[in-house]
């Protein structure tokens, strides 16, 4: 049975025996930098049930609910997320223990690419995102990536709108975006190249793109000077890869504060151009916000203006 089928069969059978939680929302757009940003209001997630106030809190991923599993892969289980928003939102966890603070290494990688090219159908790749380190925005300590499905055939996440106007763009080579204020580095993938290509051949590719971005994501990191301190911590990121490109996101703070004065934690869907709102005033303060860029600007590093040329390929 193929990949697609079933995430739809065990997503139908997990629902229909309420086994999942799924949170109705309602969206709308804001621009910001000549990005169509989409803010989901979520008001039911502010009731998500919560495992109370335990010392040692439960890791859900170490023996997680059967009726959630949608395969087992080596060392890796592919599962339903519990509480989802989108429907058919994935998350791939080892299936041993692994800190959420280490970075993705290659077989990691290759799961991820494999399984978001089929979970969906090739024709609708989603888009994986790994929450990395204490202030990324994860919940979960436990090694978990995340895959949500972006509807319509070849549909991108709204920041693909900055993406595309990179002239000339070749893959492998290392970007930053103009219309993006905060440090940041990405590259476009050769998805020919991985499709035509054996998995230990795909692998290494993934593995060099990865820990290429991520060299020059601290190359960057060490021309702020005005921020040791946050630099110095345990390095925290967002990640994502869409059927594009790869992109990285350094972290200073879990969370942003809005104008209004209203707290907001991010994770990497922001920098994908997907925003969260859990309450009504969340959800004003972020229609409000003159320019949401500021709030992701606050979570990121502010980009030194004058390196944006520099910094612009290798
Ligand atoms: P993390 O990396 O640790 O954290 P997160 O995605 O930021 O979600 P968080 O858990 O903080 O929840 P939030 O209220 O912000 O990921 C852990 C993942 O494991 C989550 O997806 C979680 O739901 C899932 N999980 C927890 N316990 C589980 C279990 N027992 N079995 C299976 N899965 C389990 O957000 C709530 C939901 O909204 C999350 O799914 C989140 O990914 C999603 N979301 C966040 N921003 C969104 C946006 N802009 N648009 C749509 N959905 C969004």
């Amino acid at each position: 049975m193929s990949l697609e089928t079933l995430v739809k069969e065990v997503y139908s059978s997990a629902k229909e025996n309420k086994n999942l939680f799924i949170f109705e929302s309602t969206s709308s757009q804001k621009e910001a930098n000549g990005i169509q940003f989409q803010i989901n209001y979520v008001p039911t997630l502010a009731k998500k049930p919560t495992d109370g106030n335990n010392e040692k809190p439960i890791n859900p991923f170490l023996n997680p609910d059967p009726a959630l599993v949608v395969k087992e892969d080596g060392n890796y289980r592919i599962l339903l997320n519990k509480f989802c928003v989108v429907p058919h939102h994935l998350l791939i966890i080892t299936k041993e223990y692994q800190p959420q603070t280490l970075p993705l290494f290659p077989p990691d990688m290759l799961i991820g690419w494999k399984t978001l090219m089929n979970a969906y159908g090739p024709s609708n790749p989603g888009m994986l995102f790994y929450n990395c380190g204490p202030q990324s925005g994860a919940s979960q300590g436990h090694k978990h990536m995340q895959i949500i499905p972006l509807v319509g055939a070849g549909v991108q996440p709204p920041i693909q709108q900055a993406v595309d106007n990179i002239e000339n763009s070749k893959a492998g080579e290392i970007y930053t975006l103009d219309q993006l204020p905060y440090v940041h580095v990405l590259t476009p993938l050769d998805r020919k190249f991985m499709d035509e290509s054996a998995d230990a051949a795909v692998e290494d590719y993934l593995g060099q793109m990865f820990f290429g971005l991520l060299d020059a994501m601290f190359q960057q990191l060490r021309f702020l000077d005005d921020d040791k301190e946050a630099t110095n911590k345990k390095p925290s990121f967002n990640f994502m890869i869409t059927s594009q490109f790869m992109l990285l996101v350094p972290r200073r703070l879990e969370d942003g504060i809005t104008e209004d004065g209203i707290k907001l934690s991010m994770n990497s869907l922001g920098f994908g151009g997907f925003l969260l709102a859990k309450t009504e005033s969340e959800y004003k303060a972020l229609q409000a916000m003159p320019n949401l860029m500021d709030l992701l600007t606050q979570v990121g590093f502010p980009r030194p203006l004058n390196h944006s040329q520099e910094l612009h390929q290798e």
